[in-house]
C-alpha cells in the first residue's frame, strides 16, 4: 500500500529497477541507460523525446527520430518490457480530413495520452511554424489527424488523462519560431478536442535551472494529492541552454492552481549520455508509466537530444520531495 494513491491503471509489468544504496537523489537512472541508442534505425541520427504507454499488456509508444537528413519524424513503437523497443523504420502517416492541415511538415517531442478509448498524440507539428498537432488510434497503425490545437507558435502540448469539469485539458506553452528564450506553461480546455479556450496561467519561469523556460513532460498523473507534473525547466549557461526537470502538484479540478512546486530540480543533466550528443546538457522527459497499485513511476526522457534514457522514482518519496522542498 502507498500512502499516496496513485488514480490510475495497474501495470505489473512496470520496467522498474530498485533505487541503488547509495543515491541521494529522488529519481535515479536505469543501470541500462541509454536504453534507445541513436542508431537503433539504419536511417536514425537520433531517437528522444519520445512517448510510451501500456498497451494490450505490453507497451507502445511514439518515437522521435530525426532522421540522417536531419528531419524531424515520429514514428511507432512497441516492447514488451518498456525497454527493449522495436521501432518501425517509417514514420507514421496520418490520415486527415483537411488536406491543409495534414500538409505534413516536420513533427517532434510527441506526448500519447489514453483518453476515454483511444490513445491520443500530441506533438509540435508545422503549420506556419510550430503549433501544437493532435491524432488519435486506437492501435498504434493508423492515426487519424485533427485539428491543430492552436495558432502558431506552441510547443510541448500534453493532455490530461480524462475530461476535467466536462472538458478536455491540455498544458502548452506558448514560443516564437526560434529556439525560444522565454516560456510559461498555460492551461486550455475544449468540449471536442477542436476549439481550445479558457486559457489559464499554470506557472512562469522562477530562478536557477528554470530561470529561461518551463514546459510541462509527461501527462499529468492523477494522484490523491492532485495532479503530479513533470516538467523541464531551463537556464541560459555561458554554454547555452541546460535543460532539468522538476514535479509540481496541481490542483485536481483547477489545475491551472499549483499547489506545489519542487524549487530543486528532480533529474538534470550530470551523466555523459545528458551531456554530450547533438544538443549537450539536456533532459527532457516526455512520458512516465505509473503503477497505482505499487507506486512505481518510470520516466522516459530524451538525453541531450540523441538518445533514450529511463529513470525512476517512487510516488511517496516523489511526493513527500515535491512538498518538502517547494517553492509555494
Ligand atoms: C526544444 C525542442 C526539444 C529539444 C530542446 C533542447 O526547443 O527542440 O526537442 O529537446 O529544445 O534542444
Amino acid at each position: 500500500m502507498t500512502k499516496y494513491k496513485i488514480i490510475g491503471q495497474s501495470i505489473p509489468n512496470i520496467p522498474w529497477e530498485d533505487k541503488p544504496e547509495n543515491c541521494k537523489d529522488v529519481v535515479w537512472r536505469s543501470s541500462l541507460n541509454p536504453i534507445i541508442p541513436r542508431d537503433l534505425l539504419p536511417t536514425s541520427n537520433s531517437i528522444f523525446n519520445s512517448a510510451v504507454v501500456p498497451y494490450n499488456g505490453e507497451f507502445a509508444g511514439v518515437f522521435r527520430c530525426d532522421n540522417k537528413c536531419r528531419e524531424m519524424r515520429i514514428h511507432t513503437g512497441k516492447s514488451k518490457d518498456g525497454v527493449n523497443w522495436v521501432i518501425e523504420e517509417e514514420p507514421i502517416k496520418f490520415k486527415c480530413d483537411d488536406a491543409e492541415v495534414g500538409n505534413f511538415v516536420y513533427a517532434y517531442d510527441p506526448r500519447v495520452c489514453y483518453i476515454d478509448d483511444r490513445y491520443y498524440v500530441t506533438w509540435c507539428n508545422s503549420y506556419h511554424g510550430p503549433t501544437i498537432g493532435i491524432a488519435y488510434t486506437y492501435d498504434f497503425k493508423e492515426y487519424h489527424q485533427l485539428e491543430n490545437a492552436f495558432l502558431p507558435f506552441n510547443r510541448n502540448g500534453v493532455l490530461f488523462p480524462r475530461k476535467i469539469n466536462g472538458k478536455y485539458a491540455m498544458l502548452s506553452r506558448p514560443s516564437d519560431m526560434g529556439h525560444t528564450a522565454f516560456g510559461d506553461i498555460f492551461y486550455s480546455e475544449s468540449f471536442d478536442m477542436e476549439h481550445w479556450g479558457h486559457h489559464r496561467h499554470v506557472m512562469g519561469r522562477t530562478g536557477s535551472w528554470q530561470s529561461t523556460k518551463v514546459g510541462a513532460g509527461p501527462v499529468p498523473i492523477e494522484t490523491s494529492e492532485g495532479w503530479l507534473l513533470i516538467y523541464h525547466g531551463v537556464l541560459t549557461s555561458c554554454n547555452g541552454y541546460v535543460y532539468s526537470a522538476g514535479a509540481a502538484l496541481l490542483d485536481i479540478n483547477e489545475p491551472w492552481k499549483v499547489l506545489y512546486r519542487t524549487a530543486p530540480y528532480i533529474i538534470s543533466p550530470q551523466t555523459i549520455y545528458e551531456c554530450v550528443g547533438d544538443v549537450p546538457n539536456v533532459v527532457f522527459p516526455c512520458a512516465a508509466l505509473a503503477d497505482a497499485d505499487t507506486g512505481k513511476i518510470a520516466i522516459y526522457y530524451g538525453a541531450a537530444d540523441t538518445v533514450t534514457g529511463l529513470a525512476y522514482a517512487d510516488v511517496d518519496e516523489l511526493i513527500d520531495y515535491i512538498k518538502e522542498n517547494s517553492l509555494v
